[in-house]
């Protein structure tokens, strides 16, 4: 099997760079400049099979023929991949079996004939805006105690449902609500930033998912208090086992992830804790590292939360804020990457181009207003800054004369 071929994405002032290497680490090569326009793992997918190659090859060949790389910070890296939906694979260990058999106080042997049976454990993880990348944080709940983080080698499906590639998960579990009760197994598996994965997606066709090392590690106020690792020898069913049963009757989504299921149980005594970092490095594929933090009480407020702004037309000079931003929180419209200026309530609009006194300002494709004043990317945008064009008679004359057009 060749190198390992790594795909990630990072920020560089404004926007995202998608890139190629066999470690991140010592260099980058920018698929920007080796195919225009291309961004995201989407955008290269569609580029090579345009050109009838597969993408191993052509990364392959890019990356052996040239030297040009450049060094990304790790605090620059972003999700690898937008993905639809994610899923997760359950009890694929013998370690999970053993801890959940231990754990439970219901007494029959669930886990155990889950960890037999031809059927596999599957459940859903996240909607895909609910998954955070490398160095977002990662959420324990308010009403839970025992939270610990589960490191997966996650599989991620393209477009159509074929395996494409594989990334580091980590599935982070409440182990307190689960044991009360395994029917609280989604609200054990699912709340706020409980799904990570990153930092690489490693294209499937160079590398061996069965022969990998998967290593935890936890730092607490900077003391190491956590540190185990497993094999992926372990691992008890096959990718195409899992994939099989996911797709049986479900039409996945394109772009997909499933988490294979863990290897690694803390011991009983550890609980994760507000500011701990976590650290899970599955060598070929990278380091995925991610603080814990304890879900605020305004989920729409969490700072460095992934609150998503809504371009609704691409002429739009703003976007609408799909819950409450802080200054200093960097959101993605599209694939930039802008910096709040200052509050946005929910439902507002935020400058996502530069607009100087007297442009126009347009949403839904349409001018809805003109600015009273120079507006910043990233700025508030409402009636303190704009006069509102619509059904102001008075106000189209005005604009037309100022931007030297004349309003469709
Ligand atoms: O049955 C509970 C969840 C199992 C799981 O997430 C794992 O084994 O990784
Ligand atoms: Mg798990």
């Amino acid at each position: 099997m060749s190198q390992p071929i790594q795909l990630l994405r990072w920020r560089e002032q404004d926007h995202v760079q998608l890139g190629l290497s066999y470690d991140y680490h010592t260099g980058v090569l920018p698929v920007s400049e080796l195919a225009e326009g291309v961004h995201d793992i989407g955008g290269l997918v569609a580029y090579c099979r345009d050109r009838n190659t597969e993408i191993s090859t052509w990364a392959h060949d890019k990356l052996d023929g040239c030297t040009h790389r450049v060094l990304v910070d790790d605090k620059q890296l972003i999700l690898p991949v937008e993905l639809a939906e994610l899923w997760a694979g359950g009890v694929t260990y013998e370690i999970s079996r053993d801890a959940r058999m231990d754990e439970t106080t219901v007494s029959d042997n669930l886990y155990e004939r889950v960890y037999h049976a031809l059927r596999p454990e599957l459940f859903f993880k996240a909607p895909g805006d609910r998954i955070v990348g490398p160095h977002d944080f990662v959420g324990i709940r308010r009403d839970a105690t025992w939270h610990v983080p589960e490191p997966e080698l996650t599989v991620i499906l393209d477009d159509r449902g074929q395996l494409f590639g594989l990334t580091v998960g980590n599935d982070m579990t409440a182990r307190d609500l689960e044991a009360q009760n395994p029917l609280y197994l989604p609200q054990a598996k699912m709340f706020h930033h409980s799904a990570a994965i990153g930092p690489t997606v490693v294209l499937a066709d160079t590398i061996d998912p069965y022969h990998l090392t998967i290593h935890l590690m936890i730092t607490r106020r900077g003391d190491l208090v956590a540190d185990q690792a497993t094999t992926t020898t372990r691992l008890r069913r096959s990718l195409a086992d899992l994939i099989s049963y996911l797709e049986h009757e479900w039409p996945v989504a394109p772009w997909t992830g499933l988490m294979t299921g863990t290897g690694i149980v803390p011991p009983d005594y550890f609980a994760l804790e507000d500011g701990d970092e976590i650290s899970i490095e599955i060598p070929g594929i990278g380091t995925l590292v991610n603080p814990v933090r304890r879900i605020d009480s305004d989920w729409a407020r969490v700072p460095g939360g992934r609150t998503r702004v809504l371009q609704i037309n691409p002429q739009d000079t703003v976007a609408v804020a799909l819950g409450a931003l802080q200054p200093g929180q960097e959101v993605m419209v599209g694939t930039s990457v802008v910096m709040v200026g200052n509050v946005i309530p929910f439902g507002h609009k935020l400058a996502i181009k530069p607009m100087n006194k007297g442009d126009w300002v347009i949403k839904y494709g349409e001018r809805i207003g003109i600015a009273t004043e120079d507006i910043n990317v990233g700025q508030h945008v409402h009636v303190h800054n704009v006069e509102s064009y619509r059904g102001r008679g008075d106000l189209v004359k005005k604009g037309d004369q100022e931007n030297g057009h004349t309003p469709a």
